[in-house]
Order: structure tokens, then sequence, then C-alpha cells
């Protein structure tokens, strides 16, 4: 059974709740449900630690971070069997995206931190200069589908700075969250500087609204986000979320179709759609809308389903197909539940999908899906693919498939978006400024800006005093 890990030390309190595994829908595994008095520990816990964190020298925060590093490349194989017993996400994208990730997001905010200057301004006669403070204890709330890249993503900036954390993953996927809280206590990081409980979103709720936290960090949907926002706001609670998507390709007829058809097959179907920032709303010009559509259903066929996070999830993606077919669009392929005639068909599986013929204004192309699905559309100008593109009450990311230079930066610039890709889909560079515009998100993360939000500047001002001519 997995336990919580607090001040150091597994805390095996609780009542259990189950994890399924989404490939068989079998039972996989039992986890202590954190409630008011384990949330309260582990805050106190991270309160206890902050102090003797923050005065360390940033230099030494950022050797633990290479330290939790070197740890999760020795543990690399039990981390990538626990994520993949919870999400069945396939083995070749856990090795080289997801565990690798926790490992690159350690070093990288460790190198940031460890070389970033303050900042100093001179004015005649007056010297201005910038320390900044760790926030104190950080709430880490993280979602299933990407779950030991986000949460590393969150913790190893909120812990180079100076912060102390309590992380509360997914109900979902606790499992590679259990393998790093091993990976802390044989490291020797202090007790309490991070600390990690398991639970439903009221186990979050309980520690958002603790009064003992001093910031949140959040991944996941826009409702769980703007709920989290009523609840700190009494306490003028900093907050970074990234919300969800309903991300664009624009794809223009002077793309290269080879490389278009297959990045946005990796946009659209990666993780089984379930990827804020995946695809599911295309646009082609009206030129190779036709061929686009048969080689992109084509290639979804060939397309080894994954299944969804949940019984519950694949309900909500099945009901969107049911959606799309009431109101008459045009299923090129998928739309069901594929059968394998093996242990599989118990699990959370749907196919692959893609529909075309709905209107902008269908639900379909309006609400989040987080499946592996696209509708596409055709449109017959660059100013109509923009507007069709930023149509939309959302704006993390977007991709624009061309081959001219100038329409590539024109068009990207002028997206309604956070993130935007063009000629590729999903390659990182984690200096850069993370998240969305609209309902995708408050503030950004990555690189600098990272730090930025899990640290205060305090600004210092001396006058000068200018000696007598
Ligand atoms: O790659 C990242 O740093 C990141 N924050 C990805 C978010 C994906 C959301 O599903």
């Amino acid at each position: 059974m997995l336990t919580h890990f607090i001040g150091g030390l597994p805390v095996a309190v609780g009542k259990a709740f189950p994890v399924h595994d989404p490939v068989t829908g079998a039972l996989a595994r039992q986890v202590h449900e954190a409630d008011p008095e384990i949330v309260d520990r582990a805050v106190r816990a991270a309160r206890e630690a902050a102090r003797d964190w923050a005065a360390l020298p940033v230099g030494e925060r950022a050797g633990w971070m290479r330290r939790l590093a070197e740890g999760i490349e020795a543990r690399f194989d039990d981390l990538v069997a626990a994520e993949i017993a919870d999400t069945g996400k396939p083995l070749d994208q856990t090795r080289t995206l997801d565990i690798p990730r926790g490992i690159a997001n350690f070093r990288a905010f460790a190198d940031i931190a460890a070389q970033r200057p303050d900042d100093a301004f001179h004015l005649s006669g007056l010297l201005s200069y910038t320390v900044r403070r760790p926030l104190g204890v950080v709430a880490v709330i993280v979602p299933w589908n990407l779950p030991f890249l986000l949460m590393t993503w969150k913790l190893a900036p909120a812990l180079v700075a100076g912060n102390t954390v309590v992380v509360k993953p997914s109900e979902q996927t606790p499992g590679s969250a259990a393998v790093f809280a091993e990976i802390c206590a044989d490291a020797g990081l202090p007790p309490g500087v991070v600390n990690i409980i398991f639970g439903y979103g009221s186990a979050g709720q309980l520690l958002v609204e603790h009064p003992g936290v001093d910031a949140v960090t959040f991944t996941g949907s826009t409702r769980t986000g703007s709920a989290i926002m009523r609840t700190v706001a009494d306490r003028v609670t900093p907050i970074s979320f990234e919300l969800g998507g309903k991300n664009a390709g624009v794809i223009f007829e002077d793309c290269d179709l080879d490389r278009a058809v297959e990045g946005t097959v990796k946009s659209v179907f990666t993780n089984g759609g379930q990827v804020c920032l995946c695809t599911e709303r295309l646009y082609v010009h009206r030129s190779i809308f036709e061929e686009f559509c048969a080689r992109l259903a084509v290639r979804a066929q060939e397309i080894e389903p994954q299944p969804m996070i949940s019984a519950e999830h694949r309900e909500k993606v099945l009901s969107y197909y049911a959606l799309a077919r009431s109101e008459g669009a045009k299923v090129l392929t998928g739309g069901s539940v594929p059968v394998f005639g093996d242990h599989r068909d118990s699990g959370y599986f749907v196919e692959p999908t893609v529909v075309t013929g709905l209107s902008e204004w269908s639900r379909f192309n309006r609400e989040e899906i987080f499946g592996p699905v696209c509708h596409v559309a055709p449109f017959d100008s660059e100013a109509e693919a923009i507007d069709l593109a930023n149509g939309s009450d959302y704006g993390l990311a977007a991709t624009v498939w061309t081959t001219s230079l100038d329409r590539a930066h024109r068009v990207a610039q002028r997206l309604e978006a956070g993130l935007v890709w063009v000629n590729t889909w999903y390659l990182r560079d984690l200096r850069t400024p993370f998240g969305g515009v609209k309902l995708s998100g408050i503030g950004r993360e990555g690189g600098t800006r990272s730090l930025d939000f899990y640290s205060e500047p305090t600004t210092i001002t001396i006058k000068l005093e200018q000696p007598d001519a």
C-alpha cells in the first residue's frame, strides 16, 4: 500500500483508496488517503523545514537538485514501471519523455538558479538592487496525464528557489511520486523539504485552503483552476496555473505535406491525446484539404490505441464522439471503442478519431475533449485561418505548418496562444516561458519565469552621498 511521505518518513495513515490499471481495468494498487490531519502534518513539516532550506546558499540547493537527478537516474526503471502501471503509457514514450524530463528538470533549474544574477540599478546618487526570497511552503498539485514530468517541472524550480513543498499527485497516478519519495529519503534530503500526500481532489482542496500554504502551482482543468482561485482569493495567495487547451493546428498549402501529416499525428494522438498541448482543431487550406484528411485518417488507423486514464474519462471522450455523430459529423476514422479480443477489452480504450463537418460553435469544437481526436475544417485565406484558430476561449498552444519563413513568423505572431510551434510540436527548451492565455492559465513557468514565480524580490535602495566638489 502506498504511504504519504511527511518529514522525511513514510506515513501509513488514512483509509485505502484504489488505483486501477487503465489497460485492463483491474485493481492495480491501494493508497492511503490524506485526511485533514495528514494535510496539516504535511504543511507543518514543510514549514518547519522552510527556514533552514531557505538559508542554504543557492549553490548548495542546486547541488541537492543534481543529487535528486542522479537518484532518478538510479531508479529509472522503477519510475518507468510505476508510471506505466498507473497510466498505461507506451514504454517507449515513458523511457524517452516522461522520466528523462524529470532528470532534465532538476538539472536545468539547478543551472539556471545557480547562474542567475541579481538585478542592480544605478541612477545618479541612488543604488538599488534586489534580493529574492522564497515564498515559503508551496502546494504542488499535479495532474494524471504526465505525472512525473509535471511534478518535477514544478518541484525543481520551487525547491531550488528555496521553498519547501507539499505535493498532491492525482489520485489516479500516485506511483512515480511514491518512488520519488524514496529517492528523496535515500539522497538524505533534509526532512520536510519535500512532502507528498495522496488523495482525491478533496485532499487538494484541504491543502490549498490550509493557512500554512504560501503559494499554489497547479496544472489541470480550467474548472479546478478557478475553484482553487476562489479558495485562495481571501488570502491573496500567489498562484501559477497551466490549464486546459483547445489547441489549433493550421496547415497551409505550402507545407511539406509528409511532415505536416506526421507532425499532426503526433500532436493529436500522443499520450492518447491526453496532453494539454495536443491539437484538437485542425484548419487545412482547401486546396489540400481532401488529401490531408485522407492521409491523416489512414495514419490514425495505424496508431496503437492508448487507454484513457479512467472509465469515467473514457465515458467523457465517448460522449463527444456521440455528440459529433448526433450533429451530423463525417467520421473519417474511429468514433468507437476498439475490440482487441484480449485482456485490453476490459480497459479504458477509445479509437483514435478524426471528424469533419461540424460547426465552429459545436461543443465538440469549443470544449477540451482530452482524447485521441480532432476535427478538421477547411479555410481559404491566411486571415481566415488565423481568425478560426483564435476563435476559442482557450489559448495554450498552436501549431503552424508552412515552408514560407515570412508566413511562419506572420501567422505565429498573430495567434492567441502562449506557445506556437512551427513545423513541429512539443519540442521544449526549458528556459523558455511556458503557459497559456485566456482560459488556458495564469502566469508563465519555465527558465527564470519559474524562479520569478517561486520567489519574491525585495528592492533595496541606498542614497549615495556625493562628496563636495
Ligand atoms: O513540458 C512541459 O514543461 C509542460 N509543462 C507540459 C505540460 C503538459 C500538459 O499537459
